[in-house]
Order: C-alpha cells, then structure tokens, then sequence
C-alpha cells in the first residue's frame, strides 16, 4: 500500500512536510522541483483540479509519482456505495491517499477491497471548527476502526493531537494543517505528536519556495 511509500520517501527525504497545492500557484512544476528534496507529500484540493483540469493533474501525478506522496483533498462525505465509487476513481487517477469525513459514519463498508490510504478528519484548523469537539472521540474511534491510515488535526488544535496519541496511540498518522499563513509556526504540530505537517501558501506563495520548504523540514524534523 501507499503507506510503505510515504514512510519510504520519509526517511530518505528526512522531511514530515506535506505540500498542499490549492490556487494562485505560479509554475507549478517549477515550485515542485525546488521543493522535491524537502516535501515528501503533495496534497491535491479541489480548487486545484478545477482550475487546472483533471488531464493535467494526472499528467502531474503520472510524472512526479516516484517523488512524492499524493492525496486527494476532496474532503468526501457520502453514503458508503457512493463513497466506495468515488474512492475508486480517485484511485484510478494515481492518487496514493485520500482526505474523507468521518462524521456521516460507514466508512468501513465505503473501504471494502480498495486500494488507497484513507485519511478522516477528525478537527479541522480554523477557529469556527467547534462542532468537531463533542465528537471527537467517536471520530478517533471511527477512523480506527475503519482502518484510516490516519487522521487531520489543525495545528491550531495541539491539545487535540495529544489527545489522539493517548486514544489512539501509534495506530494513527496524524497530518496537521494550519501552518505558517494561517499562525502555527513550523514545526509546532509535530512537536505536540504530529506525524505530519501539511503546509500550503507559506511555501507556494513565497518568493522562495525552496528555502521555505527547507525551513519547514528542519523544523518539523528536529522536532520530530
Ligand atoms: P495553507 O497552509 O495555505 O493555509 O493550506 C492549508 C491546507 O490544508 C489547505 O489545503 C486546506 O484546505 C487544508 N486544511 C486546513 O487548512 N485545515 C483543516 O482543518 C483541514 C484541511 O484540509
């Protein structure tokens, strides 16, 4: 499975960083090869795949596929024979891993027989994301027990990633966005018990996207 891939790509790149690609990316390709050696994911949102198309996000994954990680940030939350059929595609795209809610429950039977790494959100980043806290526990349990790979968890939520190792333990990856534009600083998810930090504009936007993501690294791994 894809897993074996990211912790592969882990260790040789000595990198916990995510690259979440979502709008306003100049030169993609350009960015990806100044980060290569520092990101070990890409992950891939919606508004991405909108504004540049399905064939060229293909084309993309086709070509980077040895280098990087790919998740599908759809955020998907349906019932499990839907669920099940739009994994299937996501898959067939090349794709290594997807993003998926929990809450709406059956993920299990939506998994049956597919092969790609799921990831539930369990808390979301931004401040408004309340209503994930009387659940959250129950998330943790759902992902478990529908055998997610792992789970999202905003680094604004730090109390939250430690809870998830005290449910949970080691079964669970934890991928933490909301670093750098939106205020955690590098390396502060990982140093709570994340396992991976998800980071978008500070380096796409930067006017120095490779120096951006090798700070990101450095962080993330000697707090690791
Ligand atoms: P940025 O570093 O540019 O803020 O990007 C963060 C990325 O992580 C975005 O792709 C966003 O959709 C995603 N994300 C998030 O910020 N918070 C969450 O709780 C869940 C997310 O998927």
């Amino acid at each position: 499975m894809g897993i074996d891939k990211l912790h592969r790509l882990t260790n040789s790149k000595r990198s916990r960083i995510i690259l979440a690609l979502d709008f306003n990316i100049p030169r993609t390709e350009d960015i990806l090869s100044l980060v290569e050696n520092k990101v070990v994911g890409l992950k891939i949102g919606l508004p991405f795949i909108l504004s540049e198309g399905l064939s060229s996000t293909k084309n993309l994954l086709e070509k980077w596929s040895e280098k990087f990680y790919f998740i599908a940030d759809f955020k998907l939350a349906d019932i499990p024979e839907i669920m099940a059929e739009e994994l299937k595609l996501i898959s067939d795209i090349g794709f290594d891993a997807a993003i998926i809610h929990l809450f709406q429950g059956g993920v299990s039977r939506a998994l049956t027989g597919l092969r790609l790494d799921i990831i539930g959100i369990a808390m979301m980043s931004h401040p408004e994301s309340i209503r994930f806290e009387p659940l959250f526990d129950d998330l943790i349990a759902e992902a478990v027990f529908s055998g997610a790979v792992g789970v999202v968890i905003g680094a604004s939520k730090t109390g939250y990633i430690r809870r998830t190792r005290k449910i949970a333990g080691r079964s669970l990856l934890i991928f933490s966005p909301g670093i750098g534009v939106q205020g955690a600083p590098y390396g502060s998810a990982i140093s709570a018990g994340a396992d991976y930090e998800i980071i978008g504009r500070s380096i796409t936007l930067s006017s120095n996207p490779g120096e951006e993501a090798r700070k990101a690294a450095e962080a993330g791994w000697s707090n690791g």
